[in-house]
């Protein structure tokens, strides 16, 4: 859409953030109105490319006062449809990336404050240059900001060791829907005067406001590093490597991710320069990293654990401790190779699932099986695509549909398929959303899911902060 579209509303917003701060030309709107998996396109009369706080402020009080719906968009990374406008034309994306300042490092507090638009890998960089260590690592770390992050609240690779963005957030500055700007960029520890309101904004995919700035935890800066690679006949015994590994070598234990033999083989067919790092057909694969600020003996502690898991048959096909920075990082271009090999492959059904651990063995042979029958009944080709942090219970059971499938087939599927997956989990009390948030692509889904009770406080919320509805309608709720 052009800007004939509403030039009251384009003109006024030019006024607060000058000609560099708008997008109007539909070509370079593109990059903005589709999403990273190309699954969602909207269209919108502009993107407004707010330079700071206040400037994002007074685009707020625009945008209400012409009633227009807003959708915050970060690096665009996310995987739910949360950061995608409608196809009306009636919404306008606010993108926060030229909110990229690194505003203070306190290495005494241990914190870091940005602006919501710094790129991941910018506030990681920043801490290491402080002699520190920011811990959200994932797959999208070179694009996704940390104000996405935290509107998704998201896990990644780190979690089972020091958190998801949750944990690792201590204070907020927040746009509100009315255009109040409130300061909580506190970089307290304690601070138990009243609601958690930095609590509301994690993980609210921008239906509350749009986060502008951060206070982050920063960690001791682990010196050493050790990784290996282990294959596995059964997810049981991975799950049981896991729980020895964590009982043996504490909080050295900084991830544990799985991915099944189909994972591995979808990666090899679809990334260039892989290999497979061990011999053998095992069935499950584990991605195993240890780190501490002590090098010594942290490669032998990973040695021995792993001697120890094959004198209990945990190890079935074998296990390669990576012997180089550069070994160890082909394990990791295997892992984080899989959603591209995906978007190469097919249509894949996603399913970003948490259940306790304990009860991964049990619920995938249930889903396996369930999952095949359903699309043998359909008589559809499918297979599951089973990986993820398994160290924090989060799993990426997804479903690899035939490529060139009829979209109205595939949609067919994937509705069959969410309902199989979705019930297994809420039989087991897992979640439906354990990373990615519920965006439009879980939004029917959630109701569904969620008590009436849980669905009255959220709804109740959003209608106290966001009374006219204006920020990210369409999503979550
Ligand atoms: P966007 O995609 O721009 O937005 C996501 C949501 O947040 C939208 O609802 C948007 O409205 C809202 N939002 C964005 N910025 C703000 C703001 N400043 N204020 C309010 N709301 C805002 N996620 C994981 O958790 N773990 C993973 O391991 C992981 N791996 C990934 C790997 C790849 C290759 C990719 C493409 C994605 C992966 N993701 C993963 C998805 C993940 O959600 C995002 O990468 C990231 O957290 C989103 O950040 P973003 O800046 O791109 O947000
Ligand atoms: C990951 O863990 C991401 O790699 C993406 O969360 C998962 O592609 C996916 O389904
Ligand atoms: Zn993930």
């Amino acid at each position: 859409m052009t800007e004939s579209a509403n030039p009251r509303l384009i003109e006024q917003l030019r006024a607060v953030v000058g000609p560099a701060g708008l997008v109007t030309q539909p070509q370079a709107q593109a990059a903005y109105t589709r999403d990273w998996l190309g699954k969602w396109q909207g269209q919108v009369p502009v993107v407004v490319r707010p330079a700071n706080t206040a400037e994002t402020a007074a685009v707020v009080r625009v945008c209400r006062a012409e009633h227009t719906p807003i959708v915050t968009q970060g690096g665009n990374t996310g995987m739910s449809g949360g950061a995608t406008p409608d196809g009306s034309g009636a919404q306008v994306i606010v993108a926060t990336t030229r909110m990229n300042r690194i505003r203070a490092v306190d290495s005494v507090n241990n914190t870091l404050t940005v602006d919501a638009g710094v790129v991941l890998a910018h506030a990681q960089q920043a801490a290491r240059e402080a002699g520190r260590f920011f811990p959200l690592s994932l797959g999208a770390e070179g694009s996704c900001t940390v104000g996405g992050n935290l509107a998704t609240n998201a896990g990644g690779i780190g979690v089972l060791r020091y958190g998801n963005m949750r944990d690792l957030v201590l204070g907020l500055e927040v746009v509100l829907p009315d255009g109040r700007i409130w300061n909580g960029l506190r970089g307290l520890r304690k601070d138990n005067t009243g609601y958690d309101l930095r609590g509301l904004f994690v993980g609210s995919e921008g239906t509350l406001g749009i986060i502008t700035g951060a206070v982050l935890k920063l960690f001791a800066r682990p010196t050493a590093r050790a990784t290996a690679w282990v294959g596995a006949n059964d997810l049981g015994a991975l799950v049981n490597l896991l729980a020895g590994l964590r009982a043996r070598c504490g909080e050295r234990l900084v991830a544990f991710e799985m991915m099944s033999a189909a994972a591995l083989a979808l990666v090899l067919a679809h990334v260039a320069d892989t290999r497979a790092p061990v011999a053998g057909a095992s069935a499950f694969h584990a991605l195993i990293e240890f780190a501490d600020t002590e090098s010594q003996g942290l490669q032998q502690m990973l040695e021995d654990a792993l001697v120890q898991a094959t004198e209990d048959g945990l190890v079935g096909e074998g296990a390669v401790v990576a012997a180089s920075q550069a070994h160890a990082a082909s394990f990791w271009k295997l892992r984080e190779g899989i959603s591209q090999a995906q978007v190469r492959a097919g249509p894949v059904v996603k399913h970003d699932i948490a259940l306790p651990i304990s009860a991964l063995p049990a619920f995938v042979r249930q889903a396996d099986s369930a999952v095949h029958a359903a699309t043998a009944a359909a008589g559809v080709a499918a297979q599951v695509i089973n990986f993820g942090h398994v160290g924090d219970g989060n799993l990426h059971y997804n479903v690899l549909l035939p490529a060139g499938l009829a979209p109205t087939a595939v949609k067919e599927n994937t509705l069959r398929l969410n309902r199989v997956v979705h019930d297994l989990v809420a039989h087991y009390e897992g979640s439906i959303s354990a990373e990615h948030g519920v965006g439009q692509l879980r939004r029917d889904e959630l109701r569904r899911y969620k008590s009436p009770v849980e669905m009255d406080l959220m709804l109740a919320i959003k209608r106290a902060l966001d009374p006219n509805l204006i920020m990210n309608p369409g999503k979550l709720l």
